[in-house]
C-alpha cells in the first residue's frame, strides 16, 4: 500500500521526523523556496495536515488541498487552526492535550519565581563582576504567601494553581463558570476584579476569537505598579500596545511572557524594558512532553488512517 501524503507545515524534531516518514510521504511546507507553488505541486495528493500550536492551518492552505482529511496539530492550542473552515469540509482537527499540561504550569510558576525575585539579574551581577564591586544584591519581593490570580482555570490553569499552593498563596480564579474542583480557591468572574485582587495575574486560558485581548488596559491597570502578569497561553490573550504603554508608564510593575504578537519577531519595545522576562514560547519544551506530543500527533494521524476512534479530537 502507497504511504499517505502529509505536508509538514513546520519543523518537528528528529525522532518525530523519521517516524513520519517511516509511515507517511511527508512534504516539508517549511523547506519550501516558493511556499504557494510548493502546495499547488502537492495539492492532488495530500491528505493530512501535521502542524505545530502557533503555526496552526489557515483557511487558505486547507482551501488548497482538496483531499485534505485531518489536520494533526503539535500542541494543545488550536486557536491558528481556521476550525470553520475545517468543518465545513469534514476535516478532522487533533491536538494534545494533557501530555504538556505540568511542563506548562512548571515554566508559569518558574517565570514567575525568576521574575519576582530578579534571577536573571543577579546571574548577571555575579558574572559582570558587580557583586564584587558593589556588594549586596538589590532587594527583590517574595512569592510565597502573596495573592495570585489565574485567569482560566483549565487543566494548565488548575495545574498552576495547585502548584501555588505549595507557596501558601492566596489564590482566585476567573472562568466562564465556577468550577467544582476549585478547592481553596476564591472564584472571581470579573477579570478586572479578579487583577485587583492579585499580585501575580496567570493567563492560562485557551485561546478564541472570545478571549481576544481578555486582558486589556483596565485589567493590568487593576493588577497595578506592583503586580505582575504572566502569560504562558497565547499572546492574542492580551491587548500586547496596553500591555506594553503601561509596562513603559509604570502602571505595571512587572511580565512575564512566553508567547508574543508575531512571535518569533516581537516588539522591540518589549526588550527594551528591564522589568520583563521574556521566553521562546517554550512552555512545553521538554524532551519527555515534546516526545510525548509527537507521539500523540502521530497517534492521530495512524487512528485516522486506520478508520479506528481518534484518540484526541477537537473536531
Ligand atoms: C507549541 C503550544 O505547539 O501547546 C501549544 O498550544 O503552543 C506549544 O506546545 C510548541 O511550542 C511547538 O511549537
Amino acid at each position: 500500500m502507497s504511504k499517505p501524503d502529509i505536508l509538514l507545515i513546520g519543523p518537528y524534531p528528529e525522532w518525530d521526523l523519521v517516524e513520519l516518514e517511516a509511515q507517511y510521504t511527508v512534504h516539508k511546507l517549511y523547506e519550501a523556496a516558493d511556499r504557494d507553488a510548493f502546495i499547488r505541486d502537492n495539492a492532488a495528493t495530500i491528505r493530512a495536515i501535521a502542524t505545530r500550536g502557533e503555526l496552526g492551518a489557515s483557511a487558505e492552505i486547507i482551501a488548497a488541498l482538496p483531499k485534505l482529511e485531518i489536520i494533526s496539530v503539535y500542541g494543545v492550542g488550536f486557536d491558528a487552526v481556521n476550525l470553520d473552515a475545517a468543518r465545513n469540509r469534514g476535516i478532522r482537527v487533533t491536538n494534545t492535550p494533557d501530555v504538556l499540561t505540568n511542563d506548562v504550569a512548571d515554566l508559569g510558576v518558574a517565570m514567575m519565581l525568576v521574575q519576582s525575585r530578579g534571577m536573571i539579574g543577579a546571574e548577571t551581577w555575579v558574572r559582570d563582576g558587580s557583586w564584587e564591586a558593589k556588594g549586596l544584591y538589590p532587594l527583590k519581593r517574595r512569592v510565597w504567601g502573596r495573592k495570585a490570580g489565574v485567569l482560566g482555570l483549565g487543566r494548565i490553569g488548575f495545574e498552576v494553581a495547585k502548584r501555588l499552593k505549595g507557596f501558601d498563596m492566596d489564590i482566585a480564579y476567573s472562568d466562564v463558570t465556577e468550577k467544582s474542583y476549585a478547592d481553596g480557591m476564591t472564584y472571581i468572574a470579573d477579570p478586572v476584579e479578579l487583577a485587583r485582587h492579585a499580585d501575580f495575574l496567570f493567563v492560562t486560558l485557551a485561546a478564541s476569537a472570545a478571549t481576544r485581548h481578555i486582558v486589556n488596559a483596565k485589567v493590568i491597570e487593576a493588577l497595578g505598579p506592583e503586580g505582575m502578569l504572566i502569560n504562558i497561553s497565547r499572546a492574542s490573550n492580551i491587548d500586547e500596545d496596553a500591555l506594553l504603554a503601561a509596562l513603559e508608564g509604570g502602571k505595571l510593575g512587572s511580565a512575564a511572557l512566553d508567547v508574543f504578537e508575531g512571535e518569533p519577531k516581537l516588539n522591540p519595545r518589549f526588550l527594551a524594558l528591564e522589568n520583563v522576562l521574556v521566553q521562546p514560547h517554550h512552555a512545553s519544551g521538554t524532551v519527555e512532553t515534546r516526545k510525548a506530543m509527537g507521539k500523540l500527533v502521530r497517534d492521530n494521524l495512524a487512528a485516522h488512517f486506520a478508520g479506528a476512534t481518534l484518540p484526541t479530537p477537537v473536531i
